[in-house]
């Protein structure tokens, strides 16, 4: 840039500069800003190359400089095993006890849910490895801290009814902000913990992504993740339309695993003035999923709305209807409610509910397990687990959660909120409207969103919120916020204005059909003559070609000589091909990354964060 703007200069084109010439001409110096751009990109370029895409950091709270304190497990000291310890390194605990995943292993589904309905207890699911994470610290825990403890829960929680590992949001997010192998993380999960029971969270036909897919990728989801060691699917559908949930329970049951067949809860079945989504709305759901040979029934209370009394209406109704079939509650702390919620289910008829540990548990996490193990000691309801260990467990949780404190949702949120009440955000959507709120540096504007969100549900029809449908709900939500537009603004703009894609196909049917239909006249003023899809939408989708996906997959991701076309202005772009990233690195931890640019080598130098 320099020497162009020298060559325009006419002094000195014509020879009449002297040595104060650079002083005198500032101007010189002054290039346009489009000049650096390419520099800029090929930078952003190289880093992505060198350190993978950057993951905004979601607060300020630096992660702890600790390792957490792994609590003991027995060691089997005969001389065979420190034998084997002393040849091959491998670990000399003693075999952890037996538990629920054996009888699964000899009987198969059936046997395993006749003996958790035979139990006399209440059997505990621990989601501290999945739901916990995911809505206290956005989901990032890594394996490596699973895998640390994972010797101490096989040995110490024996008698869980299971362990909640996978599905959900980890499966994203293990790929694309970890940059792990979920894969992995099951199987190696497995071999450190053979005797209980894993669990995993099924969107139904979403699996575990965020919209519909063809019915043979839910299908061989479900075959893989058997084969790599996983063992209840809990499948639920954001709408609880049935033919989505079959859909993911015959996958789930054809791979072998248990189906947990899920209701998600919405409204409040204790109010009579709710009458969408009364008792029997739920105890008709109840039936169908039973008659489509559920093996267990799972209430999922995605926000935490259901409260003791209500508990009390619905798992007494449905237990009295199906005698035979284990009762299985999942809930959220969102509102502080959920401990007596929990004792409120198992009283009436649950068999199992979930918890964290308590030092992952309450806010939008799950209800705290020390605290449901310590109120039943003593009563026919006994988990029969000692408080002790769960204390082991939580000193380990108290730890390694500090070194995810630049995710911490408790950064913005001190305390629970009875307010979900009002609005029906379920726990992990919660933390996440309530980041993004205080992240724009707009606290305030978390009270709008949640106001909007309650307005946005009931202009949908008031819908059951839960991944995606919850989206949906959200990003109108937001949309209102954003654009400042009253319900009644909505409604009487509604074919002049541009809604969100989500809110567009979730009224085109794309992720099902809601109870009670779509609401009108709002569907077919947004849609005008749009498609509709009137039936199931993975029917409609064909089958994906995996191997034609794989071969897709290899050709575009090389992740050197890849040709990117950057418009930086219009009629102006710029080519890029990246050549090569070095091998070596420089002395201050540096690698030189090579681009040609238009057809001329370039080089930047990029840190190596790994
Ligand atoms: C998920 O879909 O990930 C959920 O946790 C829904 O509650
Ligand atoms: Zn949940």
């Amino acid at each position: 840039p320099f020497l162009l703007n020298v060559l325009e200069n006419q002094k000195f084109l014509n020879g009449a500069v002297d040595t104060y010439f650079i002083d005198e001409n500032p101007q010189l110096f002054m290039f346009k800003a489009s000049q650096n751009r390419a520099q800029k990109i090929l930078n952003y370029l190289g880093q992505v190359l060198v350190n993978g895409p950057a993951t905004p950091l979601a607060t300020k709270i630096p992660p702890a400089d600790v390792k957490p304190y792994i609590p003991a497990v027995p060691l089997d000291l005969s001389p065979e095993a420190i034998k084997r310890q002393e040849l091959t390194g491998e670990n000399t605990a003693v075999q952890p006890p037996k538990g629920y995943k054996q009888i699964l292993n000899e009987g198969g589904p059936e046997a395993f849910a006749k003996a958790v309905r035979q139990h006399k207890g209440l059997l505990l699911m621990d989601t501290t490895y999945r739901d916990a994470h995911q809505s206290l610290l956005a989901t990032r825990v890594r394996t490596h801290d699973l895998l640390a403890v994972s010797p101490y829960v096989a040995h110490n929680f024996s008698n869980l009814y299971s362990l909640e590992n996978w599905g959900g949001a980890t499966f994203d997010v293990a790929l694309r902000f970890l940059h792990e192998c979920p894969w992995e993380r099951l199987r190696d999960m497995r071999r450190l913990i053979p005797n209980i029971p894993f669990q995993m969270l099924l969107r139904g036909a979403n699996a575990v992504g965020y919209t519909n897919y063809p019915d043979n990728v839910v299908f061989k989801f479900c075959d893989m993740a058997v084969k790599n060691g996983m063992d209840v699917f809990r499948v639920f559908d954001s709408l609880n339309y049935l033919p989505n949930l079959i859909l993911g329970m015959d996958a789930a049951g054809k791979a072998g695993g248990v189906v947990e067949a899920a209701i998600s809860y919405t409204g409040d079945v204790s109010d009579p003035n709710k009458k969408k989504y009364d008792l029997k709305y739920y105890v008709n759901l109840a039936d169908e999923l039973v008659k489509a040979g559920t093996h267990v029934l799972a209430i999922k209370d995605m926000a935490g709305l259901l409260k003791p009394q209500a508990a009390k209406m619905l798992i007494g109704a449905i237990r009295d209807r199906h005698p035979d079939v284990p009762i299985h509650v999942h809930t959220h702390d969102t509102s502080g409610a959920g401990v007596a919620a929990m004792l409120a289910c198992a009283e009436a008829g649950a068999d199992v509910v979930d918890v964290a540990v308590d030092s992952m548990s309450g806010l939008t996490s799950q209800p705290s397990m020390g605290a449901l193990v310590a109120s039943l000691q003593g009563t026919k309801l006994d988990t029969n687990i000692a408080l002790q260990t769960v204390s082991e467990y939580s000193a380990y949780w108290e730890q390694a959660r500090t070194l995810y404190g630049p995710f911490e949702a408790t950064a913005t949120m001190k305390s629970g909120n009875a307010d979900v009440y009002l609005n029906e955000i379920p726990g992990g959507q919660y933390t996440n409207l309530q980041f993004q709120a205080f992240s724009l540096g707009l606290g305030s504007q978390f009270e709008e969103v949640k106001k909007a969100y309650r307005e946005a549900n009931l202009l949908l029809g008031d819908i059951i919120k839960v991944t995606p449908s919850s989206k949906v709900v959200g990003d109108l939500a937001q949309f209102m916020v954003q654009n400042k537009l009253t319900a009644d603004e909505i409604r009487a703009r509604a074919e002049d204005l541009s809604f969100p894609k989500s809110v567009v196909e979730y009224l085109q049917g794309a992720i099902g059909i809601p109870h009670g239909g779509f609401p009108e006249p709002l569907r077919s003023q947004v849609l005008k003559d749009m498609p509709r899809i009137a039936d199931r939408p993975g029917k409609e989708l064909p089958p994906l070609d995996f191997d034609k996906l794989k071969q897709d997959i290899v050709e575009s991701y090389p992740e050197v000589g890849e040709t990117i076309e950057v418009k930086i202005e219009r009629g102006k772009t710029l080519d890029i091909k990246t050549i090569a990233v070095s091998d070596e690195m420089t002395a201050a931890g540096e690698r030189e990354v090579f681009f040609e640019l238009n057809g001329q080598l370039r080089s930047v130098f990029i840190r190596d964060e790994n």
